[in-house]
């Protein structure tokens, strides 16, 4: 079976693609031709997954999921929050990750959560899935795997950065993934 996923994200292709193997094909939009960038204009993250899915809904007549997703930081009053892939102003993620280390300069409450929300878009009707993993922004870089903000997260239970973890290891407790398993259970309870 085959799944349209809204994203121009590859490291979130990649993820997705692992977590789904053997279940569903997963095409991400470069797959299907989309070579717009589709306007992320909400306030939320709710918003700006459903004018994803949406908008390939309505351009190319596919059924398919979308991720908005980002870091929440507790003292930063949850920034980057939606602001997360271009929090410096650049997509570069060096630079968004020192954007939120010299932030934290002298900070002791170095709480943070990243979160998911996946819009599904199904027959018309849009399904909403959310994840949610809480951790803390270390004091500096660790781990080159990952993307994003992973060399700076460090999820609660461990001591090594979502980028020291392999993608599997990252899969089985990561926002995206708690997300993710809410639509696949979703998806096992339409099809009878
Ligand atoms: P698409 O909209 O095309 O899916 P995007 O990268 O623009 O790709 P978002 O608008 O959802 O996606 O922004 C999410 C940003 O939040 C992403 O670029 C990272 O900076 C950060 N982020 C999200 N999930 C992450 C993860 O698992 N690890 C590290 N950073 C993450």
């Amino acid at each position: 079976k085959k799944l349209v996923f809204a994203t121009n994200n590859e490291h979130k292709t990649a993820e997705i693609r692992l977590a789904l193997s053997g279940k569903y094909e997963v095409l991400n939009l470069q797959d299907i031709g989309c070579e717009e960038d589709i306007p992320e204009t909400a306030e939320t993250f709710e918003g700006n997954a459903s004018l994803k899915s949406k908008y390939v809904v309505e351009n190319f007549k596919l059924d398919c999921f979308a991720d908005d997703s980002g870091l929440e930081v507790a003292a930063l009053n949850n920034e980057p929050g939606i602001y997360s892939a271009r929090y410096s102003g650049s997509r570069d993620s060096l630079e968004n990750i020192q954007l939120v280390l010299q932030k934290l300069e002298g900070q002791n409450n170095r709480k943070a959560r990243f979160k998911t929300v996946i819009s599904l878009m199904l027959d018309g009707e849009n399904h909403l899935f959310e994840g949610v993993i809480n951790g803390k922004i270390t004091e500096g870089l660790s781990g080159s795997k990952g993307f994003g903000y992973d060399p700076i997260f460090q999820p609660d239970g461990y001591d090594i950065t979502f980028a020291e973890m392999d993608m599997s290891e990252k899969n089985k407790i990561s926002h995206r993934a708690i997300a993710l398993n809410k639509m696949i259970e979703f998806l096992n309870n339409l099809q009878f």
